[in-house]
């Protein structure tokens, strides 16, 4: 049995002579004035089949109910959903044809992110031809998420029947990662991010935060990804940026949580940045996400990202002893956030500075991931290694 409702309150249904069937809706918790959209609800007749029934519908709680479409009929056939296969940010899904298609109207392909989809479950797609028989579900999936699936057919009468469910995690992306940023398949956005063409540093697109224009007060965005690095020995995260910050935004790399990369102001020209991920080594799902985070009502252009990849570090040996006074730039290092610095060194013209954008506050959570300074080769000595160095303002 099959009808639609308007209420408010409950409604229940019964058959003369047989027990009360359950109690079809309850909105009594949003009170009297609520207004509520057409449900369609379904009570199962089938205790009662070969039997004379009156149908008895019912209502208390001081009731303002509209009824329409009742119908008592057989329910169509049901169809079997077929295991879903799941990718990055999209599942696909297949089903077998419904064998009442004489009165079929729709599929109507349902999602939960908990066990027992129902049919006022998320809508992933309604497919008016019978033998339509797949679908690709690519409507705002997260990685890394089970996500739980039924077919429903819709008869004419609009009843409906369910399939077994079907359940499914999405998969982060393998390794070594790449992405010239020509598609957004491999990245899961919020907010504005998306590809423009003004600005790349590989033709013929990067991603950023606003394409069209710039980011507005407050706005916090991000577009994420995510590697499987199971396999991984050193990976290494690159990507190439520029940008135009104010000074109460940030722009931040975020690994599992962990900030790795922060930075604010301007930068005008394509600049590659290197940090290194053997922390994340083995773990099969590290998500890496770009986040611009505008703490205030500034606003600027925003950040440009563009070649992005996680792929494995070359070993090459520095040899014994090794010494760096940072006087020839970063080049042996995977310097994550820190930066060459002129104002302060100990001996010289230039030391190594845990700051790329002048960030003269944290709030972050940077921490930790500030030490990301990495040597870019695997140091290999022969009898007693020491290490010293000389640091200032804090120490390390
Ligand atoms: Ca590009
Ligand atoms: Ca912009």
């Amino acid at each position: 049995m099959g009808e639609l409702v308007r209420q408010r309150r409950i409604l229940g249904a019964g058959v003369h002579g047989g027990a009360r069937l359950a109690d079809t809706l309850d909105n009594s918790t949003a009170g009297y004035n609520g207004t509520y959209d057409w449900t369609r609800a379904q009570v199962s007749l089938a205790a009662y089949v070969g039997k004379r029934i009156r149908l008895r519908v019912y209502s208390y709680g001081g009731p303002d109910i509209y009824l329409d479409n009742v119908s008592v009929a057989e329910l169509p056939a049901a169809v079997t959903l077929n295991p879903p296969v799941a990718h990055f940010k999209t599942v696909e899904l297949s089903w077998t044809p419904t064998a009442s298609s004489g009165a079929f109207r729709r599929y109507e392909v349902r999602r939960s992110v908990s066990a027992g989809v129902g049919p006022t479950s998320t809508l992933v797609g309604t497919l008016s031809s019978v033998n339509q028989t797949n679908l690709t579900d690519s409507s705002g999936l997260a990685t890394s998420t089970i996500y739980y699936y039924r077919v429903f057919v819709v008869d004419t009468n609009e009843a409906y029947a369910a399939s077994n469910e079907g359940s499914c995690t999405t998969v982060p992306l393998g390794y070594p990662f790449a992405d010239e940023m020509t598609n957004l398949d491999q990245w899961i956005t919020t907010g504005d991010w998306g590809l423009t063409t003004l600005a790349a540093h590989s033709g013929p697109a990067s991603l950023t935060d606003t394409p069209a224009g710039n980011y507005g007060p407050y706005s916090d965005s991000t577009a994420q990804t995510a590697v499987d690095l199971s396999s991984a020995s050193w990976p290494v995260l690159r990507f190439w940026d520029r940008y135009a910050i104010d000074g109460y935004t940030r722009a931040l790399v975020v690994v599992n949580g962990q900030p790795v990369y922060e930075t604010t102001g301007t930068q005008e020209d394509w600049t590659q940045h290197t940090v290194d991920l053997s922390p994340w080594a083995t773990n099969a799902n590290v998500q890496i996400s770009f986040r611009l985070w505008n703490k205030s009502n500034g606003t600027a252009d925003g950040w440009y990202v563009d070649d992005v990849s996680v792929s494995e570090m070359a070993v090459v040996s520095l040899g014994y002893p090794f010494f760096d006074d940072f006087e020839n730039g970063l080049g042996r290092w995977l310097p994550g956030n820190w930066s060459l610095s002129g104002s302060q060194p100990y001996a010289g013209a230039a030391a190594a500075h845990n700051n790329v954008g002048g960030i003269w506050y944290n709030d972050t959570g940077l921490g930790t991931a500030n030490m990301l300074l990495t040597t870019a080769a695997r140091l290999t000595w022969p009898g007693r290694p020491i290490r010293s160095w000389c640091s200032g303002g804090g120490g390390m």
